[in-house]
């Protein structure tokens, strides 16, 4: 089986200091966080930019900063958001892209978030693939809804991305699918030929759906986007601690973890 590789999601753009005291929130604290998770055993951290207040923000000066302070630190692959917050336009949302990171996330369909809407439009899908390819900068698809993935494999269809094709399944998101291992075995079975994914499980769902992605050849996203508690009533201290877990359960089972090096070869990236 291939190596596992950790992706961390250190901030997102919803969860608060409020929801969980230990969320990093400005450059410094990002780059730091993102450091331990490299020391932990993370080859990417998926990163979004805060403003000073604590709200988010696709501001192409704060996300240059997150990734020089990280690059200054570890060698983790920076994979900046291109969600950003709901109610954002897509140009505000593509900011990050023209800093020619090495990643970048790219949702592949509309979907329910909560009692919000997170809005793409096939029009904009595309614009934001173009947007990729012209800097160089490879897509990972986030897929909240099986239908995604159709979508996806017309960027292909349209010369828009290239192989190796990346997936990251977020599940369990309200409003959208569901962190079940039936569904998710539902959506590694439409993946095409040759594609690698990687799980994201939303708060209760991101350990059993971490594990089985460990078992099954997949890959693993942990972190305070995604999960605030470390276990029933208790928050994580920090985006490190879920690492480490996830280390700790490779081991156990018999999968090695992979290095950011690693990584870049098998997602297709320049070392
Ligand atoms: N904050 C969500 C609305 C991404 O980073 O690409 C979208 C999101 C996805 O977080
Ligand atoms: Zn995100």
């Amino acid at each position: 089986m291939e190596k596992l590789i950790i992706t961390c999601a250190l901030t997102g753009a919803e969860v608060t200091r409020e929801h969980n005291p230990n969320l990093p929130i400005t450059p410094d604290e990002i780059a730091a966080s993102a450091y331990e998770c490299w020391k932990a055993g993370a080859a990417i951290v998926h990163v979004h930019a805060r403003n000073a207040d604590g709200s988010p923000t696709q501001d192409k000066e704060i996300y240059r900063q997150i990734i020089e302070k990280t690059r200054e630190l570890c060698d983790v692959i920076v994979q900046v958001s291109t969600g950003g917050a709901v109610w954002m336009t897509p140009e505000e949302r593509l900011q990050p892209v023209t800093l020619k990171p090495e990643m970048a996330t790219l949702t592949v369909g509309t979907v329910n978030f909560g009692d919000d809407v997170f809005m793409n439009t096939p029009q904009n899908i595309e614009l934001f693939a173009q947007a990729m390819q012209e800097h160089g900068v490879r897509p990972e698809f986030e897929v909240f809804e099986v239908g995604m993935i159709t979508n996806a494999m017309k960027l292909v269809k349209k010369g828009l991305a290239t192989a190796p094709l990346h997936f990251d399944f977020v599940m369990g998101v309200p409003g959208a699918i569901a962190g079940t291992p039936e569904n998710l075995m539902h959506l590694i079975k439409q993946l095409p030929e040759g594609a690698s994914w990687s799980v994201a499980g939303v708060g209760r769902s991101q350990l059993p759906l971490s594990t089985m992605a460990i078992l099954l050849g997949g890959h693993v996203r942990v972190g305070f986007e995604d999960n605030i508690y470390y276990k029933k009533g208790v928050l994580a201290d920090s985006n490190a601690q879920f690492v480490e877990r996830v280390v700790r359960l490779a081991n156990e089972l018999g999968r090695e973890v992979a290095t950011p090096d690693e990584a870049r070869k098998m997602l297709g990236l320049p070392l």
